[in-house]
């Protein structure tokens, strides 16, 4: 045990009426809601490096927090996932995401840096038995060693795309031995900055390579989770490859990849990309490619990735009600790829700030599935498309294009537009939130 986060209570669920700072309001673990406990749809994950790797930084200062096990030992490495654990057992989280570097000190040589992820790996799965937080996803850190600034599988150089083989393959190899559910690949630097020194085609052609030899091996170890492809359209590189979900689902295509890799989607990228959350989560479902979320906001004047909490959850409503909609999750989940603002230095910040995503989640669900469960939303849109039910319709479809102009003389069709119903459809969403 380690006092880090000394008098601070296991968060327990007291309903909407409660004052407690320290309580759910809304999350309420085994509430069963359409069929299936609530815990089960949201699949709460903690980021291991918001909560415990970041130092507060950003480009305009570094450090602010001082967490006690910061510093670049296999001891205070342990410690960081003492505290991690302590964590997850407060908040009453199913699952946590990694990435290598977060959690062991980078070696002098990949050896040394295998070494110790192996070493913490180990400590991870001992301690996976004696409490209730399983791994979600992990994920390899190419993008912040200077050794990955022109890319990783699409770096100029030869020796970088093995480096990166070797490490993808180490943290497949973990994120197995601790029972993980999928394996995240998010392309951080896998773009360009100036097209002046970018091949753009061996650049993009090496990367579906690379993506085909992770699936490749991902099937040779028998690792039933799933793959997914993290989009993001810029930052850190000018222009990345992954810029959406649309753009994944064409290179998916590109490498017959589309049936073995789903998307693990952004919120803060998606608005980045220029696109709604929920417009993401949808195309993703009616692509067969949805995978898992990325649950952080961004700042809607900054324009870059803020990695905030949720906080609002009129927004996630519509973002749940697509995920419904689209089955659930199956090995993905809902993971707070965010972190506490740079002046939220307490123990009890890192706490509060999981506590109002989840309930703000929570909030979000139940709306979700009193729309859907009512029905009415999904009547109005079935009776929009209900003509292409019809036989005439169906053949219309199997025919040619002269066939279906035919139609128009020989059934004097003069087509007479109908209301899409908007503000009326707004109205009956705002009666559930
Ligand atoms: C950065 C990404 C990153 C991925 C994991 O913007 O969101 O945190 O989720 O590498
Ligand atoms: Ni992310
Ligand atoms: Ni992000």
């Amino acid at each position: 045990m380690t006092d880090y986060f000394r008098g601070i209570p296991a968060i327990a669920y007291e309903g909407p009426n409660s004052t407690n700072e320290f309580a759910f309001r809304h999350y309420n673990p085994d509430e069963v809601i359409l069929g299936k406990r609530m815990e089960d749809h949201l699949r709460f994950a903690v980021a291991y490096w918001h909560s415990f790797a970041y130092q507060g930084g950003d480009p305009f200062g570094g450090q602010t927090f001082e967490r006690p096990w910061f510093g670049e030992t296999m001891a205070l490495a342990r410690q960081k996932a003492d505290v991690a654990f302590e964590m997850f057992d407060i908040l009453n989280v199913p699952f946590y995401c990694f990435h290598d570097a977060d959690m062991r000190p980078e070696g002098k040589t990949f050896a040394e840096s295998k070494r110790n992820l192996d070493e913490i790996v180990d400590y991870l799965a001992d301690k996976q038995t004696r409490h209730k937080a399983r791994l979600l996803w992990g994920t390899s850190n190419l993008f912040s060693h200077r050794r990955w600034m022109s890319g990783a599988a699409t770096n100029p150089d030869p020796d970088v795309y093995a480096y990166a083989a070797a490490t993808v393959k180490a943290n497949l190899d973990a994120t197995v031995k601790l029972g993980g559910q999928n394996y995240v690949l998010w392309g951080g630097r896998e773009g360009y900055e100036t097209l002046l020194n970018t091949d753009l085609a061996i650049e993009r052609s090496n990367a579906g390579r690379f993506l085909t030899q992770v699936v490749e091996y991902k099937h040779k170890i028998g690792f039933k989770g799933a793959i997914l492809i993290e989009p993001k359209p810029q930052e850190p590189s000018k222009h990345q490859y992954d810029y959406d979900v649309s753009t994944v689902y064409g290179f998916l295509k590109d490498f017959g990849l589309e049936k073995e890799v789903q998307v693990n989607i952004e919120q803060g990228h998606a608005i980045l990309a220029g696109h709604s959350f929920e417009h993401e989560i949808a195309t993703a479902a009616a692509l067969g490619i949805f995978g898992s979320i990325d649950m952080n906001r961004n700042d809607y004047q900054s324009g870059w990735d803020t990695d905030q909490f949720p906080n609002n959850h009129v927004e996630k409503a519509v973002a749940f009600y697509e995920i419904l909609r689209a089955g659930g999750y199956t090995t993905g989940g809902t993971n707070f790829d965010a972190k506490v603002r740079r002046q939220s230095l307490d123990p009890a910040d890192l706490i509060l700030s999981h506590v109002g995503g989840m309930d703000t989640c929570a909030r979000a669900l139940k709306s979700a599935a009193a729309l859907l469960n009512s029905g009415e939303l999904e009547a109005h849109r079935a009776e929009r498309y209900a003509g292409w039910a019809a036989p005439v319709a169906k053949a219309m479809l199997a025919g040619s294009l002269e066939q279906a102009a035919a139609r128009v003389t020989a059934e004097g069709i003069e087509p007479q537009p109908k209301s899409g119903k908007q503000e009326r459809l707004e109205n009956l969403w705002n009666r559930f939130v």
